[in-house]
């Protein structure tokens, strides 16, 4: 890939870079841009100086779950005049990187390392890779340059991935996703702790929000649709923040018969998050992207200015297009196949 040596030899060469990832960032978000620092620092020749890495991400505060992922770790401190470089990671547009996109804007020479299919290419150099998250394709690109990986950054690689795949329960999933999983346990990291950190240690506000959350819940469609809201007043009652919603949705589509479930949170009076899973082949991706948005096309999401009534009616059209346009998956014989029978009926 030319782009790429092209990009190594970029990072290679330059004194000062600045790494930018998206506003109210995830695990993927953070451990990609940490875990790019560590790569470029840990692989930089012993004699020469060390590199000036800094790492920018639009939020008043970090998400409760992914505090331990930042800590130590110093963020939006501007260390130089001017970068050589600067490096989006997990961004698939400018805009997701909020007010750094002007500091990123500044500059000619950008990389732009990210992983979602609707990525429209905005630096000079694009590092697409379509893996389960960022920090998959970053792991994939270090070893394709036969870096040095240290555990650190591995334990930050595992944990982007297992937090962006739902515990690598969502389609994005692939052969090398599995792959990467696998060298990174054959290390000697203790990757029960971050499965526990991730998956079992929800705050006993998130508990409650679930609960408001599952009392809005409707079903559309003839339940093909899995409809839930939450309002800033719900997010105070419970004590519980923005981070707290992550995953909320996925409650919606772990119900049978529900191909798409819908979390619409309303952050200001007419401005709504919008969180969208599918299953069953629905790709949710094309409904973001009717409505402004993007994303995969099991998980994907949008921001959606205006009355709640008219977002629904163009939600629920797009989302009733896509349903129409697939014919689904027999899930319930999925174990079962006519070559069966006849073994049986021979055995008998
Ligand atoms: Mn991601």
């Amino acid at each position: 890939m030319k782009s790429l040596l092209k990009c190594v030899a970029d990072i290679k060469k330059s004194k000062n870079i600045a790494i930018i990832t998206h506003t109210t960032p995830d695990a993927d978000a953070l451990c990609s841009a940490i875990a790019l620092k560590k790569l470029i620092r840990q692989n930089q020749n012993e004699n020469s100086e060390p590199k000036q890495i800094d790492i920018f991400v639009d939020a008043d505060e970090i998400g409760e779950r992914n505090l331990a992922i930042v800590k130590g770790i110093e963020l939006n401190v501007q260390n130089c005049e001017n970068y050589d470089l600067v490096i989006s990671v997990d961004c698939a547009s400018l805009s997701r990187m909020g007010k750094y996109s002007e500091l990123f804007q500044k500059y000619d020479n950008t990389i732009n390392i990210d992983h979602h299919t609707t990525n429209d290419n905005f630096a000079k150099n694009n590092i697409v890779l379509i893996t389960s998250s960022t920090c998959e394709g970053l792991y994939l690109l270090a070893k394709s340059q036969n870096a040095k990986i240290s555990d650190d950054v591995c334990k930050l690689i595992y944990s982007g991935i297992i937090t962006d795949t739902n515990n690598l329960t969502q389609g994005t999933i692939t052969v090398n996703t599995h792959k990467v999983i696998a060298e990174i346990i054959g290390r000697k990291i203790n990757v029960e702790a971050l499965n526990d950190y991730f998956f079992k240690n929800n705050t006993k506000n998130k508990a409650f929000l679930l609960k408001q959350a599952l009392d809005s819940l409707t079903f559309i469609a003839g339940d093909r649709i899995a409809f839930m809201k939450l309002t800033k007043q719900d997010l105070a009652e419970c004590e519980a923040t923005f981070d707290d919603t992550l995953g909320i949705v996925n409650h919606g589509i772990e119900i049978k018969g529900v191909d798409i479930a819908i979390l619409a949170i309303k952050q200001e009076d007419n401005s709504y998050y919008v969180s969208l899973r599918g299953k069953n082949g629905i790709n949710v991706a094309n409904i973001a992207k009717t409505m402004g948005g993007g994303g995969h096309e099991t998980v994907a999401a949008f921001q959606y200015n205006g009355l709640l009534a008219d977002m629904k009616d163009q939600l629920l059209k797009a989302c009733k297009d896509e349903l129409a346009n697939h014919t689904l998956e027999d899930i319930e014989n999925i174990f079962y196949n006519d070559d069966d029978d006849e073994l049986e009926n021979k055995n008998m």
